[in-house]
């Protein structure tokens, strides 16, 4: 049997899944990946850097073309066959939660419900000081606007160093904690907590089924491993339990 195979047939005993996404779902929907050299201008920044409260102190202007710079390439791209497979395989089960790390809104884009953003949405705004809720700012701003209250605007995103939002956490938690099988796609596994969820339904006994083109940290303890593009095997690990599905009918 192939791995595709494997991965179905897991899937197909399942009545709770829960993914954990990460950059490497979006990459064929040509969003670079934090992993990937940073292109052009931002060649000579650390994404850690630029994507933390100091970053931003040190120099609003910079972080906030960098996030605009990201916005407007979002503006351009859609949903890859990868997001839209997992939208897809969501009816085939009693529970199937998408938790992302990405902040991208393209799970949502294809259809995908009940996302769980655990590092928000690069499409939303709060004030750095006192963290009032603002208005989606306009695309090409060359500097953060400002909050009523005098701060600076900044995306509403987690940042290195920032705690993520109230029970966003605990919610990603119990999905995991619940599932049959965790599907893994596209994450090199290094960012906590958010790295931290395989492990943890590995040992509430889930099984297992990691989607990366490269292995990684996770893929010591996957029950499968699909060495390609999600792009690729999602469409086919769909394409598989349907069939199964329908077999069994
Ligand atoms: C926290 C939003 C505590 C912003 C992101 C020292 C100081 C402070 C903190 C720490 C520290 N040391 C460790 C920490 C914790 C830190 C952390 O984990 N650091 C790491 C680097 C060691 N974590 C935090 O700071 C977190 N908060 O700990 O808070 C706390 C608690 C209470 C109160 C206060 C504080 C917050 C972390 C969130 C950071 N924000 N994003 C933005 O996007 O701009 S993280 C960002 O990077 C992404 O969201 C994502 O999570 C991460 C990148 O990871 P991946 O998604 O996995 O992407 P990556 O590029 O790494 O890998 C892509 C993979 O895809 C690769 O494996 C590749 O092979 C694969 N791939 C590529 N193409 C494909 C593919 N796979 C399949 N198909 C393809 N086609």
């Amino acid at each position: 049997m192939s791995v595709i195979d494997d991965a179905a047939e897991l899937l197909c005993a399942a009545k709770r899944v829960a993914v954990l996404s990460g950059a490497g779902i979006s990459k064929e929907s040509g969003i670079p990946t934090f992993r990937d050299a940073q292109t052009g201008l931002w060649a000579n920044y650390d994404p850690q850097q630029l994507a933390s409260p100091s970053g931003f102190r040190n120099n609003p202007k910079l972080v906030w073309q960098w996030y605009d710079s990201r916005r407007q390439r979002l503006a351009e791209v859609q949903a890859n066959p990868g997001h839209f497979a997992l939208a897809e395989l969501a009816s085939m089960f009693e529970e199937f939660t998408v938790i992302t790390q990405n902040v991208d809104g393209l799970h949502q884009k294809a259809g995908s419900r009940g996302v769980i953003e655990l590092h928000g949405n690069i499409t939303t705004f709060r004030c750095f000081e006192r963290g009032h809720e603002s208005p989606v700012a306009p695309l090409g701003l060359a500097e953060p606007p400002l909050c009523h209250c005098g701060s600076f605007i900044r995306p509403a995103v987690v940042w290195f160093g920032e705690g993520l939002p109230e029970g966003v956490f605990q919610q990603a938690l119990v999905a995991a904690q619940s599932s049959d099988v965790f599907l893994i796609v596209g994450t090199s596994g290094l960012v906590y907590p958010a790295a931290s969820l395989p492990s943890v339904a590995a040992e509430a006994g889930a099984k297992l089924i990691e989607i990366n083109r490269e292995r990684t940290p996770i893929s010591e303890f996957a029950d499968v491993f699909i060495g390609r593009e999600s792009g690729k095997a999602l469409p086919e690990v769909l394409h598989r339990c349907k069939e199964k599905r329908s077999s069994v009918r």
